[in-house]
């Protein structure tokens, strides 16, 4: 019998649920070589219709509308999520922690079709019915790898059999009572904040559960373009007299749907023909000590930074584009300097369309834009123009840095910037006003 070879497309489709965009990773090379041989694979050799050329008939399909992963998964949380098993794709859902893994096969076969999952990480997976696993991370968070191994018989349980295995992994977070004491201490207290604009006070409550960042999982991928390790506090740019934050264990708060908001950014950089491996980020989470040290800097070492600060809550980065890899923003106008206008050249024709975006689909990506000429990042040189973005909720805040080197809020922005299908209004009048501390974040 002329042998069967297979091969077997590992698919894993991750969807942003905030985002709502699809990244596809295509992992070929699972090529199974032929038929297993011995008595498991008796039952399944001989196909009864002869030789099937599978190149496209099995591709197992996995995605999250958590942040998603090649290599690993953000889960917020310690909520319960689930794998599901179907044979058609589906849209994300609104659950922000669910799973799901499907199987998509060929129509012309008859199949079945066995999956397994285990984790080797704790927590616990349980089949719930055909096709369904539930899966509760682990009490105390962690790096959980999920492991599936699938088997398709093809031909009535007469024909080929194909399998492959894959896994995901997962960065569970830890609960904020989990903490080990002197962590708690060092992160420092959440400032109580009243109602701030359009974000309600809920959003500054103190992070239920945060990321355990290690030297082992730092490097992992969260997203297309970043990885773990991008959101931390950067150890580089922190001085000895930092308040012991400058080293591990470190945990952080991370929304998941910043790291999406940054992928956005990035496919709207490409649209303009500007590819990026990734952003230049200076800054994403920020401890409330680190912000308190910060401040106390004044000069260069925290001129900008304000209260509350989106960045302690994992909400927040502050980045610029750097193709030419010399630590400085590009020359985006293309003016021959590199200044805050390169900063408000991105905004304008970037994310405030992803902000727009983000307002009509209310997909929890909206928040503000601030630019800034330079950074107040303690020894972090050479100097660069940056951008600061979150997803608070609302997009209409927006800020600059003006000649005197003085925060101010741009009320005007958005009349001079409409979105797209709104009317441009008349400008108002002047309605730059400073930020004041406290209300505004800053960074
Ligand atoms: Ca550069
Ligand atoms: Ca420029």
């Amino acid at each position: 019998m002329k042998k069967v070879w297979l091969v077997l497309n590992l698919l894993l489709m991750t969807a942003l649920i905030a985002a709502g965009a699809a990244v596809v990773l295509l992992l070929r090379g699972a090529e199974l070589p032929s038929l297993p041989t011995g008595s498991q694979s008796e039952a399944l050799a001989a196909p009864q219709r002869g030789p099937v050329d599978l190149p496209d008939a099995v591709r197992f399909r996995i995605k999250t509308n958590a942040v998603v992963a090649g290599e690993a998964t953000l889960v917020k949380g310690g909520e319960k999520f689930l794998f599901t098993l179907r044979p058609t794709l589906d849209l994300p859902g609104n659950a922000p922690t669910s799973v799901r893994a499907y199987v998509d096969t060929h129509p012309d076969l008859e199949e079945k079709v066995e999956m397994a999952w285990k984790s080797d990480g704790g927590g616990t997976l349980q089949h719930v019915g055909e096709g369904r696993y539930e899966f509760t991370p682990p009490e105390f968070g962690g790096d959980v790898r999920l492991a599936f191994r699938g088997t398709l018989k093809v031909g009535g349980g007469a024909g080929a059999n194909l399998s492959g295995e894959t896994a995901i992994r997962l960065v569970c977070p830890v609960p904020w009572e989990k903490l080990p004491a002197e962590v708690s201490k060092r992160i420092g207290n959440y400032p109580h904040v009243k109602d701030s604009f359009q974000t309600p006070a809920s959003f500054y409550k103190r992070p239920s559960h945060l990321y355990h960042i290690t030297p082992e999982n730092e490097g992992w991928r969260i997203s297309p373009h970043f990885r773990l390790g991008d959101f931390d506090l950067h150890f580089d740019y922190t001085t000895p007299e930092s308040p012991a934050i400058n080293q591990f264990p470190q945990y952080i708060a991370l929304y998941p749907e910043l790291v999406a908001k940054l992928e956005q950014i990035i496919d709207g950089l490409a649209e303009k023909g500007i590819e990026v491996e990734t952003l230049g980020l200076l800054a994403g989470f920020r401890s409330p000590a680190y912000n308190e040290w910060k401040k106390k800097q004044g000069g260069v070492g925290g001129k900008y930074t304000k209260g509350y600060s989106t960045h302690m809550y994992g909400a927040a980065a502050d980045f610029f584009v750097d193709r030419d890899g010399d630590g400085v923003m590009d020359d985006m106008n293309g003016d021959g300097v590199s200044d805050q206008k390169d900063a408000m050249w991105i905004r304008d024709r970037i994310v405030d369309a992803v902000d727009c975006q983000a307002k009509d689909e209310k997909n929890g990506l909206a928040g503000a834009c601030g630019t800034y000429g330079e950074h107040d990042v303690p020894d972090r040189l050479p100097q660069t123009p940056n951008l600061h973005v979150d997803v608070r909720g609302y997009h209409q805040a927006r800020w600059f840095i003006n000649s005197k080197d003085v925060m101010v809020t741009d009320g005007a922005h958005w009349e001079k910037h409409p979105c797209p299908g709104e009317e441009p209004k008349k400008p108002a009048a002047a309605q730059v006003a400073p930020v004041k501390t406290g209300q505004e974040s800053s960074e």
